[in-house]
């Protein structure tokens, strides 16, 4: 089974593009150097345009999420929003879920001539009155997985996110298993901004859809969601769609960033781009993809990937140069900063960033990154019902010796209690971490077969 994700797919897609222009300018020119403009062929349009090699196009400046139960149209409202499904990826399509965190971008667009909700698009030309529309920003969706054994995965990309879309079917009973799930996992890390999007508006009649908008208000209430709006939507139709854009500008936006504090990026996916039988002397390096949470990195910045290299207990942190910066669906940029999803070129080798082995490590300047550590001391707060489980189980204490799964930003590990006093434990980790003062750890625990999230921790 190829753990290959559509994501991945772009990034090595367009790392051999890339290649191949190279190749080409440097074969037909005398000098090694390759030309600065090459003949890109842009996807949308078809046609062959001179571009930068370096794109000046607008960085993605936040990101948010899709969670919400499998098929209640959460990869249908990315399509709606950006023109591409996520789910592209064959053995994705053939399950019929997205397996790893897939995402795509979008500009929001208002029209100059229109007012209120109206004025709202990701258009460039206003569909109500056809007049040209302005930029605002650009957003990075990432749309979760919806079967309940990701979780896991949820978890790693919720790290990443400055808000959510709650999908919630209007023509089924709420909430649904994974509905609570994803919600729980929001309050877990700590998402504040959530909207939540009532699809499928057009299978059911106006007293179901009231029925359903009741149900929902009645769900959230007492959790992170409690209060957020509600858009009844048909994703498939576009219906509402203006609507949504315009909460989403109101509700999710973008973060104050200082680009003097210590720049991190967290690393979600890694993977090595060559082909087999790739020679050497054409071996791309490795490639980390994930998100800057702080600061900016640029192309050439000598780097630091924390905890590194993992041998038994022990992990060696890497140093490393940047060779290439992808900046979301936009391609190749001299300098990112946080907002969007990313992927970086390194000159290590790809051996070790393959098949996702550096997911959950932190990239960074050197010697400026949080510390690697073994055991993490954390104040716990407990849910009360564990999530994921159809009956109302309650989440039982905590025990010194018990096993945990924890989540720390984008790195998962299990470990053992080995101190519990009141309302604090000391987890000992089986992989070890970087973590600082403050960080919020999701905890998991195994029940009936799988982790069930049971709450979330600060790190003391
Ligand atoms: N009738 C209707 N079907 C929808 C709507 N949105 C999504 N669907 C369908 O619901 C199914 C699941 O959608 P998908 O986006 O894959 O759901 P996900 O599992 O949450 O990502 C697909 O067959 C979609 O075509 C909608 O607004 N109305
Ligand atoms: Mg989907
Ligand atoms: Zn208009």
């Amino acid at each position: 089974m190829s753990k290959e994700t559509t994501s991945d797919k772009k990034v090595t897609k367009k790392a051999d593009e890339k290649a191949d222009t190279v190749k080409k300018a440097s074969s037909s020119k005398t000098t090694k150097k390759a030309s600065s403009k090459t003949k890109t062929k842009t996807k949308k349009t078809d046609v062959v345009t001179e571009v930068d090699e370096y794109s000046t196009g607008n960085q993605a400046e936040v990101n948010i999420g899709t969670i919400g139960h499998v098929d209640h149209g959460k990869s249908t409202l990315v399509k709606a929003l950006t023109g591409t499904f996520p789910d592209t990826h064959s053995e994705e399509l053939k399950r019929g879920i997205t397996i790893r965190l897939g995402y795509a971008d979008t500009d929001t667009r208002y029209c100059p001539k229109c007012t209120g909700t109206d004025k709202w698009s990701t258009e460039a030309t206003c569909p109500k009155c056809k007049t040209k529309t302005k930029v605002s920003r650009r957003i990075s969706f990432v749309d979760a997985p919806g079967h309940e054994v990701l979780m896991a995965t949820l978890l790693t990309g919720a790290a990443i996110f400055d808000g959510a879309i709650l999908v919630i079917a209007a023509n089924e009973n709420c909430p649904q298993a994974q509905t609570r799930e994803h919600l729980a996992a929001m309050d877990a890390v700590g998402i504040q901004n959530i909207i939540i999007v009532q699809n499928k508006i057009e299978l059911v009649t106006e007293a179901q859809a009231i029925k359903s908008y009741n149900d929902i208000v009645k769900f959230v209430k007492g959790t992170v969601a409690e209060g957020a709006p509600i858009i009844p939507m048909s994703a498939i139709h576009g219906v509402n769609l203006d609507l949504l854009i315009e909460t989403i500008e109101n509700v999710v936006k973008t973060p104050k960033r200082n680009e003097k504090i210590d720049s991190r990026m967290f690393v979600a996916r890694s993977f090595e781009v060559n082909k087999p039988g790739t020679i050497p002397e054409e071996l791309l390096g490795g490639v980390l993809g994930g998100s800057i949470i702080s600061g900016i990195l640029k192309e050439g910045d000598d780097i630091e990937i924390r905890p590194g290299i993992r041998t038994g207990r022990k992990v060696e942190p890497i140093k490393t140069k940047i060779v290439s910066i992808h900046a979301g669906t936009l391609g190749k940029v001299k300098e990112a900063k946080p907002g969007g999803l990313m992927s970086i070129g390194t000159d290590i080798d790809p051996a070790i960033t393959k098949a996702d082995s550096l997911v959950g490590n932190i990239i960074g300047k050197p010697g400026k990154l949080p510390p690697v550590i073994e055991s993490i001391e954390l104040a716990i707060n407990l849910m009360d019902f564990v999530v994921g489980l159809d009956e109302k189980t309650k989440v039982k204490n905590l025990a010194v010796g018990e096993q945990l799964m924890l989540n720390v930003w984008t790195a998962i590990t299990l470990g053992q209690i080995s101190n519990l006093k009141g309302k604090k434990m000391t987890v000992k980790l089986d992989r070890l971490v970087c973590a600082e003062k403050g960080t919020r750890v999701a905890i998991s625990r195994r029940l009936a077969g799988r982790f069930r999230l049971i709450g979330f921790g600060i790190v003391q």
